[in-house]
């Protein structure tokens, strides 16, 4: 296992995180072996927590450990268990007759997993159905995807009572931006903030997958090993992608201070077997929610990518019926007109509404309307000269225009990404459109935030580093947003009257 000062932003990806050795000690593991039912590991918490030494426990098996009852509900449910986790039931203490332990059962990795998690304080663990079902019928209210957000986070922090719950939206390059939040008051906003792709390493998005959620009662914890670390018969910790009470990366329990977060609960949203986006929910301070509220989350959350497509598609559908009216209105006005130009830009709409973008410009006989924010008028005729010389072609665009010519790197703010239509054979005749660069139009997080160097010297990976690399890789990058290929431009160009 890599350890906490050897793991940097090259090596983030090859962290072990599925095999720690350890939990979080808010709770108690044992590994059974599949076949004898004798405890392999047990984690060293359980001196703490049940007044036996985990080295005690190796060896027992499971009539040692649970009463009668419990023991053969595991064998009756045996047959059918595999890695997702089951509530077992409750674990009585001895002396007060009280509920002690849930404990929560799932099989892998050649091993019976008992995870014994303390009962939460009971009004705040309750599985209500009523609420369950009022909050899949505000989610189900929604038909656009921000609104069906915003309906999620609400109704996860009715049940949790999280400070704060966010949704985390993915975009093609992996980086993240805020699209829906529910938080306490006093809490700064995080709505629009952009986070960069290595704030989530690659095995932890594909463990995620596996896992659809994970939770961090307390983030200021010290783990606990399991004794022995190495299961015996595969020679090496055993694997807790499915443990309800693994131990998470160092390094994000540091990302986790660094935030101001003692607690936290993150469900994954997942669309066509990829993830989507992620429900983060945050607490000030150490916050244990119940095993049955996490399951109901856990439900909302696949309900949620059950119908995030349809979302999508009713998105994108009214947005490409926006576009075609834009078209069809335009091309009433270019056709009525007696110059076709000023048929282009003079009503609305113009020019700039048939495509997702920051400006347009029309460039007809020598002349140069702009519409927007887009270059200067001198920084157009360059492009027009560079687009005559190496893009021959009728139709041209690029989210990057800095990589085909280092000059466009003046032309960041406005046009990192451009689509030039050839509008007749005359040289220089174009119909241009612009987007501005994607760190122009993104608020980053971690703007404000210290580089935090490691008692060894070694300068920790800080969000403000992380970024900086982002934005080396997304600089002079627009937002790749809608394509620009569905709007068909060649066809809107040509069957306008003069360019046929
Ligand atoms: C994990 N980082 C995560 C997770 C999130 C974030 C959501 C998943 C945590 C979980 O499911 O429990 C990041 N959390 C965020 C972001 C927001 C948020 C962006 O709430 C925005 C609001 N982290 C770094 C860097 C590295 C890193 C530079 O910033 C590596 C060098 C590592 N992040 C890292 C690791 C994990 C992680 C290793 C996995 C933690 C684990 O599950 O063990």
């Amino acid at each position: 296992r890599l350890l906490n000062a050897e793991i940097n932003l090259t090596n983030c990806d090859r962290e072990p995180i599925h095999i720690p050795g350890s939990v979080q000690p808010y709770g108690f593991m044992l590994c059974l072996h599949e076949q004898t039912m004798q405890v392999v590991q047990a984690s060293e918490n359980t001196e703490a927590l049940l007044g036996m030494a985990a080295s005690d426990l190796v060896g027992a098996g499971l009539e040692q450990l649970l009463p009668a009852e419990q023991v053969e509900a595991i064998a009756h449910l045996l047959p059918s268990l595999g890695v997702t986790p089951k509530l077992l039931g409750v674990r009585l203490d001895k002396v007060t007759g009280q509920p002690f332990y849930k404990i929560i059962l799932h099989r892998y990795d050649q091993l019976l997993w008992l995870e014994f998690e303390p009962v939460a304080d009971a009004a705040a663990s309750t599985l209500d159905l009523g609420e369950l079902n009022e909050a899949l019928g505000q989610m189900l209210s929604a038909t656009r995807v921000l609104e069906f957000c915003q309906h999620t986070v609400e109704q996860v922090r009715n049940i949790t009572g999280f400070d704060r719950v966010a949704i985390y939206r993915f975009s093609e390059d992996e980086s993240g931006e805020i699209i829906a939040e529910a938080k306490h008051e006093d809490l700064e906003p995080w709505l629009g903030l952009h986070y960069p792709a290595s704030d989530i390493p690659q095995q932890a998005r594909a463990m995620y997958l596996k896992n659809w959620l994970r939770f961090i009662p307390d983030a200021s914890y010290v783990p606990a090993r399991l004794v022995p670390v190495n299961n015996p018969v595969t020679n090496r910790p055993p694997d807790m992608t499915y443990a309800v009470l693994r131990s998470v990366s160092p390094i994000h329990l540091q990302y986790l201070h660094n935030m101001g977060s003692a607690a936290t609960m993150t469900i994954s949203l997942v669309r066509d077997g990829k993830l989507w986006g992620m429900v983060t929910c945050h607490h000030r301070t150490p916050r244990l929610v119940g095993y049955e509220l996490r399951d109901m989350c856990q439900f909302l959350g696949k309900t949620f990518s059950a119908l995030i497509k349809t979302k999508e598609q009713y998105d994108e559908q009214e947005y490409q019926l926006r576009i075609r009216e834009n078209q069809v209105h335009l091309l009433e006005h270019v056709s009525s007109s007696i110059n076709f130009v000023e048929g282009l830009y003079r009503q609305q709409p113009t020019v700039q509404d048939v495509f997702d973008c920051g400006g347009a410009a029309i460039c007809f006989d020598g002349e140069i309307i702009l519409l927007g924010n887009t270059p200067t008028e001198a920084q157009v005729q360059e492009l027009l000269a560079w687009l005559q010389e190496h893009a021959p072609q009728d139709v041209f665009h690029t989210n990057s225009y800095a990589q085909h010519n280092p000059a466009g790197l003046a032309l960041r703010p406005t046009a990192s990404g451009i689509l030039a239509v050839s509008l007749a054979d005359a040289p220089g005749n174009y119909l241009l459109w612009f987007r501005p660069e994607v760190v122009q139009t993104v608020t980053w997080a971690g703007q404000n935030s210290k580089v935090e160097v490691l008692a060894d010297g070694q300068v920790f990976l800080s969000p403000r580093q992380s970024f900086e690399a982002w934005k080396q890789l997304v600089e002079s990058t627009a937002a790749p947003g809608n394509p620009w290929k569905s709007k068909r431009p060649r066809k809107f160009a040509c069957t306008s009257r003069t360019c046929g």
